[in-house]
């Protein structure tokens, strides 16, 4: 075997080297291993991932720099009852998150790392989340003994030499440790600390498991941080709308797991609207800080998009197609015989021959699906044809507009606007949205999930809210708030709404009304618009069925807001009253 040097050099940072010293005194591995970022590293690793048996490489004629990947059949999706958030003290977790005292916690995953790594690869992967020089950017640095972390890593955050050099001396940066173990589902857990700016996860080797500056740093201990420090981390996408006269509009929207945010931030206008383009700032997490102009500035923290790809085709979503056509890793697809990658919803029919998600021969006839459903793609950002100049920015843009919307197959319209921001922070509140394959649970059902944040949010729910009522202190000019559902059904459970490219006519609207340029009525629950203020051209959508997908129901209203009861049970004791107000509100307009 040649030699290399690959991973041997240590950064001159002595906080950074000595707690590293001190995991690798604990978790016993064969050898450390600096991750530096350099393109060299990357292909070394790839063989390295290949030789072992950790990813299989694709056709390279037709998926140039792919890589497959298969997960453990028991370890697919976030599992939310292994996530912790460990605060000194319970109420600080607040009654949606699971809470362990940090000490306990952190004794008790001590142990369970004590020699995890013996006969392995330690990895320390120094990462940023955010743009370079952003006011906004983090540092943090992961320590893994996954090789599959380091080459996902590698995609979605800017990392090795870039992080270290912003770094710099400082001891300032997330600490991160990540250990697949056995892959025990009873020996899985993922734990916050968010007062030590620390995070352990053990046990699984999967997604926002395990990509610490994903859904652990970017949100659960960010979000912590930024009511700290007067921002805020939020599970949303970022894009611009760009006019024909080259007008831009930003626009956020927080949608939970496996609901749209990728493929809202990825839309292409219809054929009828010429001129108007999208651009992609990011497809799932949002750091936002007012302006010293009064606006809401927001970065993406990410580098690249872990997507959903049942569904993803030429029709649905051809930038995400563009994206993921080479130097991405797929995990839990199904295999074609010919080194390609297939998905339920793909644009091709599944060809003869397929092994599933398990490595199993697949035929349609088998009544399972090929991919799993919450299968993904890793691909940089770079990739997107639709990728926006802005997305590394370091001063970030300023929203006009944030939307909420989840998964509901009744009650919920097409599209609606919130009377004010006070109003617009209850709808984002009281959201609700059946489950989807993105976590472990029963899918189908429909719960309270504020802000698409109840999964990710690091501290006290009844906190979290009444920072967003106090972050309008300090915006003279605060993006409109909106309510969006693409996903209504009829009686015979199909979708009223057609969806994907053509909810740019929503978005038109949207942009239109923090503008001023739109009419709207005034309505129970906010703001509507009427059927002729839309831009219907090059769609066949007949007025009844416009008004079938924004009817408002009022034996449906009256189910939602008991419903909306228990999550306020659930807060109560820091609930802001404002919400409650807004509430009676409702209720009384209703
Ligand atoms: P996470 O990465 O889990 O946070 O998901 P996401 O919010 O980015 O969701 P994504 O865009 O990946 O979409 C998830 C699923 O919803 C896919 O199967 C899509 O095909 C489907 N979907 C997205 N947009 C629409 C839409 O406008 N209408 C309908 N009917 N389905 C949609
Ligand atoms: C989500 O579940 O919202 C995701 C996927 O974006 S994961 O990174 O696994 O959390
Ligand atoms: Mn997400």
């Amino acid at each position: 075997m040649a030699t290399h040097t690959f991973g041997t050099v240590a950064p001159a940072n002595a906080t950074l080297t000595a707690w590293v010293e001190k995991i690798r005194a604990l978790a016993a591995p064969d050898r450390v291993f600096w991750v530096d970022g350099s393109v060299g590293e990357k292909e070394f690793l790839l063989a390295e991932a290949v030789a072992q048996g950790v990813l299989t490489k694709l056709n390279q004629d037709k998926l140039p720099g792919c890589y497959y990947h298969r997960s453990n059949p028991n370890d697919v999706a976030r599992v939310e009852q292994c996530t912790f958030i460990c605060t000194p003290a319970k109420d600080q977790a607040g009654p949606t998150n699971n809470w362990a005292a940090p000490r306990e916690m952190y004794e008790k995953l001590y142990a369970m790392l004590k020699g995890a790594m013996a006969g392995r690869t330690m990895y320390v992967v120094p990462y940023l989340m955010g743009p370079p020089g952003s006011p906004l950017t983090k540092v943090g640095v992961e320590i893994t003994d996954s090789i599959y972390v380091v080459l996902n890593m590698r995609i979605m955050s800017r990392m090795g030499k870039i992080a270290l050099e912003q770094l710099g001396a400082s001891d300032d940066f997330n600490r991160g440790v990540h250990s697949v173990l056995d892959c025990h589902p009873d020996r899985r857990f993922i734990a916050h600390f968010p007062q030590d700016n620390a995070i352990i996860s053990v046990g699984s080797g999967y997604g926002g498991n395990v990509l610490l500056g994903k859904k652990c740093l970017a949100l659960r201990v960010g979000s912590y941080l930024g009511r700290e420090q007067g921002w805020m981390a939020e599970h949303m996408l970022i894009l611009c709308v760009e006019s024909p006269a080259g007008e831009k509009t930003y626009v956020a929207a927080a949608f939970p797991s496996s609901c749209g945010k990728t493929n809202f931030a990825m839309l292409i206008p219809p054929a009828a609207f010429p001129g108007w383009k999208i651009t992609t700032i990011g497809d799932d997490i949002a750091w936002m800080k007012p302006g010293a102009d009064g606006k809401l500035y927001a970065i993406n923290p990410e580098a690249g998009y872990f997507g959903v790809a049942p569904g993803t085709n030429r029709k649905s979503n051809p930038n995400a197609m563009d994206t993921i056509a080479r130097d991405t890793i797929y995990t839990n697809v199904a295999l074609t015989p010919d080194g390609g990658v297939w998905w339920e919803g793909h644009d091709d029919p599944p060809p003869a021959g397929l092994l599933d998600w398990k490595g199993q021969p697949w035929t349609p006839e088998s009544g399972e699906k090929a991919a799993h459903p919450n299968s993904r793609f890793t691909a940089p950002m770079q990739n997107n044809p639709a990728l926006a100049a802005e997305a590394n920015d370091p001063q970030g843009v300023p929203l006009s507009a944030i939307i909420f919307g989840g998964r509901r197959a009744t009650t919920m319209p097409l599209i609606f606007q919130s009377f004010n921001w006070i109003h617009g922070v209850y709808l984002g509140a009281t959201m609700g949205s059946e489950m989807t394959a993105a976590a472990a649970g029963t899918i189908g059902q429909v719960r309270r999930d504020p802000m698409a944040m109840l999964p990710f949010c690091g501290y006290n729910m009844g906190d979290y809210l009444n920072h967003w009522l106090g972050i309008r202190r300090d915006l003279t000019d605060p993006p409109r708030i909106f309510h969006v559902n693409w996903f209504r059904k009829d009686a015979s459970d199909k979708f009223l709404w057609p969806g994907f490219g053509e909810n740019f006519r929503v978005l038109k609207w949207v942009i239109d009304r923090t503008r001023g340029r739109a009419r709207a009525s005034e309505t129970q629950i906010g703001w509507m618009p009427r059927y002729s203020e839309f831009d219907w051209t090059g769609m066949d959508y007949a007025r009844e069925q416009f008004q079938q997908c924004m009817r408002i129901d009022a034996a449906e209203w009256q189910r939602e807001l008991i419903s909306q009861t228990e999550l306020f049970l659930t807060l109560h004791d820091r609930l802001p009253k404002e919400l409650i107000f807004q509430r009676e509100l409702l209720i009384s307009r209703l």
